[in-house]
């Protein structure tokens, strides 16, 4: 058996944090990985009914956006349905849609476990009722509700009322998040195109950025071309048509995407992120999205699974596409990264102490270092090699087998 180390440096500050898989705790001590990382979950409250009777200490709805954070605090970090409360809240930075196995999560946290009716939508207005959670860590299949090719971006938890008294009556949500999820860019058209018009403007810097982020991201693209509400509906359709075209030949013609990857769609002035009334929410509204779907495997088992470590018992860890993330089972120490090659895992790991602090944090932590893992050739063993901070992984003894 022959382990090749690659010395290849992997910097943190080259990668962008937000696209990057982590698994995150679920409330009840395990934990749950996501590999969109940080974009994954809810990104706005749309608005919020507090239940009849509410909470005698509440938090803000806002607390259900973000990443899982409550980790047993008591106190915080959770928002509070109240008795029969509903709570609607929006992807913006990516979007929900269906893949092979659960696609949306609800963390709702808590000794007593309290299930909601939950519902996803296009446009915040009508809406498929795609499930109730038992309470607790609950994953939902949207599968049976939609079309394949369907996105969403609003997402309604209604309390389902099991239990009226307490502190804290209702559900109660840490956090919304979309495992079947991807990446949505979102092309301001004043910034893009002229008013009314779809060729681009001179400078398409912005517009190249995006295409630099997909063309790395590797996947099948749809393009959404929205209008405001001004002109016909069949004008704006017209428009949002051309527009979405425009950057679906940018993409190929300048990023070199292949056509056959992407697919543009003319909403016109359907789904509307913003009030039409007035001059700020119609520019809002006059927008392209590009979002970005990763075609691989949700789990791919050659990486995906329970290691026996040789210092620090079990390390789990998942795989999506090239994204790997794992924590360890006893001290909740973290590794996360990308696969450079077939059979190397390049990244970082994270720890609550170790025999260095760096200047900079990760996740919040400021001791992590560098991590090169090496699988054996039928990934039943790995041995890798790890340093502090930036500094090269060169140091050996990271080892596992398969558990
Ligand atoms: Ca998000
Ligand atoms: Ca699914
Ligand atoms: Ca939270």
């Amino acid at each position: 058996m022959k382990f090749k180390i690659s010395f290849m440096m992997l910097l943190i500050s080259a990668l962008s944090y937000s696209q990057i898989g982590r698994t995150y705790p679920d409330g009840h001590g395990d934990r749950v990985f996501f590999p969109y990382g940080d974009i994954s979950f809810a990104d706005e409250v749309v608005s919020f009914k507090i239940g009849d009777p509410g909470p005698i200490e509440g938090f803000g709805p806002e607390e259900a956006l973000g990443i899982p954070n409550y980790e047993g605090n008591p106190n915080k970090y959770f928002a509070t349905l109240g008795y029969g409360g509903e709570l609607v809240v929006r992807f913006t930075d990516n979007v929900l849609y269906d893949i092979p196995g659960p696609d949306l999560f609800i963390l709702e946290i808590g000794a007593l476990t309290e299930p909601v009716d939950a519902y996803i939508s296009k446009d915040g207005k009508d809406w498929i009722s795609v499930g109730r959670t038992d309470g607790g860590f609950s994953a939902l299949d949207i599968a049976d509700y939609v079309e394949k090719s369907d996105v969403f971006r609003y997402v309604k938890v209604v309390d389902i009322k099991a239990k009226k008294g307490g502190k804290w009556p209702g559900a109660d949500i840490d956090a919304i998040g979309a495992i079947g999820s991807s990446i949505n860019f979102q092309l301001n058209a004043a910034v893009t195109f002229d008013t009314g018009k779809a060729k681009l403007k001179e400078n398409t810097s912005e517009l190249a950025d995006i295409a630099k982020k997909i063309k790395d991201l590797k996947g099948l693209v749809l393009i959404e071309g929205y209008t405001d509400n001004i002109g016909s509906t069949e004008s704006n359709i017209t428009l949002s048509k051309n527009r979405a075209d425009a950057v679906k030949n940018f993409l190929v013609d300048n990023a070199k995407i292949d056509a056959k990857n992407i697919t543009t769609k003319a909403l016109g002035e359907s789904n509307p992120v913003a009030d039409n009334a007035t001059e700020e929410g119609r520019q809002k509204n006059r927008r392209v999205e590009l979002i970005v779907f990763q075609n691989t495997e949700i789990e791919q088992k050659n990486v995906t699974g329970t290691w026996k470590t040789t210092k620090n018992g079990n390390l789990r860890i998942y795989r999506y596409g090239d994204v790997i993330a794992g924590w360890y089972e006893n001290d909740g120490g973290e590794i996360l990264g990308k696969m450079s090659d077939d059979h190397t895992m390049q990244g970082q790991w994270i720890e609550n102490k170790s025999g260095k602090t760096c200047n900079t944090a990760i996740y919040d932590r400021k001791n992590w270092g560098s991590l090169v893992l090496e699988f054996n050739e039928d990934f039943t063993e790995f041995k890798g090699q790890w340093g502090y901070c930036d500094a090269e992984a060169s140091t050996t003894g990271w080892d596992a087998n398969r558990n």
